[in-house]
């Protein structure tokens, strides 16, 4: 079965237990099963990581480039602005298809989150969807992958 591979980056684990204002009242848990269940509807499989650790998204981006991955959905966390690591990561995978996915509509906040060191080489970049927005990118890889 194709496998595309869902990254959550630092402090992602804390979803549903603190600041449920900005990142809603849905824990990490939940995200998990939503994002296996929409995959399985589209008959692939999602395998989905979480790391407070800038190296191990590293890892996970070559990892899914080796094992032929069909793409990667990729919530970086801060590392968004702050890591050109992350972003030599995904543009070394190039062409294998990055979407980046932001919970909270990064350009409405601190003038720090605006940038994305990473953004210029995914595919897209959605924010503000809340965990649809993982969906909306799982969506945009199969629709990439259909037409290549
Ligand atoms: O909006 C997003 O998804 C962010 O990537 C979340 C990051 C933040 O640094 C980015 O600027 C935008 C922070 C993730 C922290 O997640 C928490 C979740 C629940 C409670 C505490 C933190």
């Amino acid at each position: 079965m194709k496998k595309i591979m869902i990254i959550n980056g630092p402090n992602l684990n804390m979803l549903g237990i603190r600041e449920k204002n900005l990142y809603g009242k849905e824990d990490y848990a939940s995200l998990i099963h939503l994002m296996q269940d929409e995959a399985a509807k589209r008959g692939i499989e999602a395998d989905c990581r979480q790391s407070n650790h800038e190296g191990d998204l590293v890892d996970w981006i070559q990892e899914a480039y080796f094992k032929e991955y069909i793409g990667i959905v990729i919530n970086p966390g801060a590392y968004t602005h702050t890591s050109i690591a992350l972003a030599d990561a995904v543009k070394a995978v190039a062409p294998l298809p990055v979407v980046e996915v932001h919970i909270t509509d990064i350009s409405e906040r601190e003038d720090f989150r605006h940038i994305s060191y990473e953004a210029p080489y995914c595919l897209d970049q959605i924010k503000g969807h809340g965990f649809k927005g993982y969906v909306e990118a799982m969506d945009e890889i199969l629709e990439h992958q259909e037409k290549a």
